[in-house]
């Protein structure tokens, strides 16, 4: 029996050797080497070709390389039966809270502006709010949008998260549910999408939910391209109405070179770097759910199809 791999980032002895570690019985075969598909027992993947994973009729468990599962559940022949369990992890969550916070801080102390004034040698000082005078809000308050509201409140920011459940959480103004939203948004200076992309998340940073943000506010999506609608930003923008925005994740990766988002001058580009898993921890989160799943016990966390995050 087998493990089937499947990266856009190829490693393939770095993963064999780390995998090896923890089960070196474990076959590792990398995709499309797939050999007979019925000696497929486990999945460690992302990004994998619709309509694959279920021609693997002996697996017991498929492990995303990544937080977001959004692009499993893209396949209609996804295999919904079979355990499924995503990557959390200390490292992601860290990686996650410095891109949060390098960029929040870029809007908080206008470096987006600053940047145009420069290529104008334009000497316009302006005036940042104290950190604690400054309402960030992070939209999703799971291991990611947890983490990065801790490390802003350690810098002294007036943070709340918006989630679907209600949440208790020191330090964070919670709101939740779409009754709480408009009133979240209403006092959020500076906007962080940390949401799972679903049929309730889609396309839901549009004109409409901007409008409900203050005059000058400013966007971070680090979560997916699905959840903005492109055009109802560059709208904002450029009615004034929003100040800037950093776009980690886009509709089409890697981002189509005619986009019209490379070249606004209110937006920054990052390719989808905000938190890249750790491989050694993902390889041995893997090793210890394989293990869990040929003994029949649920695996260390574990999607919840019901909800689709
Ligand atoms: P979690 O599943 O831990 O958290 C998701 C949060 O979103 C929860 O608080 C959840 O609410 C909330 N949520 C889900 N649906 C809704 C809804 N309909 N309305 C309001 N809130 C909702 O996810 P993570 O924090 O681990 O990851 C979040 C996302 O970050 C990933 O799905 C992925 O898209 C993105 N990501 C991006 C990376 C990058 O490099 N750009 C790297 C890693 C992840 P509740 O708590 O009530 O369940
Ligand atoms: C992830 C990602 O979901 O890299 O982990 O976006």
């Amino acid at each position: 029996m087998a493990l089937i791999f499947h990266s856009s980032i190829k490693r393939d002895d770095w993963w064999r050797a780390e995998i090896g570690k923890h089960i070196p019985d474990l076959e590792i075969r990398f995709y499309p080497e797939v050999g007979n598909p019925d000696d497929i027992e486990f999945a460690l993947c992302f990004n994998m070709p619709q309509g694959e994973l279920a021609k693997f009729k002996n697996l017991k468990a498929i492990f995303s390389l990544g937080a977001g599962v959004d692009h499993f559940f893209e396949d209609p022949t996804f295999p919904l039966h079979i355990p499924f369990a995503r990557v959390v992890n200390d490292e992601l969550t860290s990686r996650m809270s410095e891109y949060v916070t390098q960029h929040v801080l870029n809007h908080h102390r206008y470096q987006i502006e600053y940047d145009q004034q420069q290529k104008n040698r334009s000497w316009e000082v302006r005036h940042a709010p104290a950190a604690q005078n400054r309402k960030v809000g992070i939209m999703g308050l799971g291991e990611l949008g947890q983490g990065a509201a801790k490390t802003l409140n350690l810098l002294g920011f007036d943070v709340a998260g918006w989630s679907r459940t209600s949440k208790d959480i020191d330090g964070v103004s919670c709101f939740h549910g779409s009754d709480q939203l408009d009133a979240f948004l209403a006092r959020t200076e500076i906007l962080v999408c940390l949401l799972p992309l679903t049929p309730e998340t889609e396309n839901i940073l549009n004109s409409e939910l901007f409008l409900k943000l203050p005059e000058g506010a400013a966007i971070i999506n680090p979560g997916r391209g699905g959840h903005l609608v492109d055009e109802d930003l560059i709208k904002a923008l450029d009615s004034g109405h929003l100040s800037g925005a950093t776009l980690d994740v886009f509709h089409v990766e890697p981002l189509p070179e005619e986009s019209p988002l490379w070249s606004h001058p209110k937006i920054r580009v990052t390719p989808h770097v905000a938190s890249i898993a750790a491989p050694g921890q993902v390889a041995e989160l893997a090793a210890k759910n394989i293990i869990r799943a040929r003994n029949g016990d649920a695996l260390i966390n574990q999607v919840d199809l019901t909800r689709g995050y």
